[in-house]
């Protein structure tokens, strides 16, 4: 079998392990061919760093899908993620109409903020359009901020506890029709993961691991992009779910033994074989 390829649409921030940074290496890891599209080019990630520069790619991206078009590219996956400007919402929605295929999963991380904050580049249209984009996924994978934009709701006033968290996640599904996996949700204070409604059986699950009681930076990234590798490998949506619960928790112990700066991420990388197993 060819590689299953999966076009990823992040921005690509030279420091701090988000977004392209975790995107590629997690899904070549899992046996997966990335192809990025890249939204900007940041010297860092938005959270934690003062003075960031940002270079805006908005208008190489339709030059550059015009060329994978004229290659004739297939893709098993569309992962969009932090999107750089209001053009990019268009873009990237002319990008899944014009790319997606029978059996293509479109994953939309609908990136957007974070412990109840709007990201400093995001603007209230970019968060408007964001919802529209989201209409046209498979699958979306929010944290509680992200879900509480997508509803409309104040963050202050979105339910809580895992009956809480299978609201959220059945609101969001319009109707039954799109698959949800919301981060960040947790059914105790001691514990935490997500709960994931899935389009395909009309089911919630729930799935939690023992808290580690610190902030980590970057684990939205490293879930969503485990998330769809599985997916494209065909793991049905709570056991895709459950692996990318594991692998953040992997990442989220490690980094927290070795007591890193917050701002730099999970210490993924030397945990990446992990992902590998099942690779043919
Ligand atoms: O992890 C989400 C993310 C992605 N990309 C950039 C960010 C953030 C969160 O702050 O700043 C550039």
């Amino acid at each position: 079998m060819r590689t299953p390829r999966v076009a990823a649409i992040h921005d690509m921030s030279g420091f701090g392990r988000c977004s392209l940074t975790v995107a590629i290496p997690v899904l070549s890891a899992m046996g997966l061919q990335c192809c990025p599209l890249p939204t900007a080019f940041l010297s860092t990630h938005t959270g934690g760093f003062e003075g960031f520069s940002f270079l805006d790619m908005t208008d190489e991206m339709p030059r550059a899908a015009d060329h994978w078009k004229t290659l004739d590219m297939d893709f098993k996956c569309i992962y969009s993620g932090f999107l750089g400007s209001e053009r990019q919402i268009e873009i990237v929605s002319e990008f899944i109409r014009s790319f997606r295929e029978k059996d293509t999963v479109v994953v939309v991380d609908p990136v957007m903020g974070d412990h109840g904050t709007v990201y400093q580049t995001y603007t209230p249209a970019m968060c408007e359009g964001m919802v529209h984009l989201a209409e046209q996924a498979d699958v979306i994978v929010p944290n509680l901020t992200e879900a509480a934009l997508l509803l409309g709701i104040p963050y202050g006033d979105l339910p809580t506890g895992e009956d809480g968290c299978r609201e959220i996640v059945e609101r969001l599904s319009l109707e039954g029709r799109r698959s949800v996996v919301l981060t960040g949700a947790s059914a105790a204070p001691d514990l935490t993961g997500a709960m994931c409604f899935d389009a395909k059986s009309g089911r919630t699950k729930s799935i939690q691991v023992r808290r580690i009681p610190r902030e980590f930076y970057g684990t939205g990234d490293v879930f969503a992009s485990v998330l769809a590798g599985a997916l494209v490998k065909g793991t049905d949506l709570p056991e895709a779910t459950r692996q990318a619960v594991d692998f953040v928790r992997a990442c989220a112990e490690r980094t927290a033994e070795q007591d890193l700066p917050i701002r730099e991420g999970v210490d993924f990388e030397p945990l990446l074989g992990l992902l590998t197993g099942g690779n043919r």
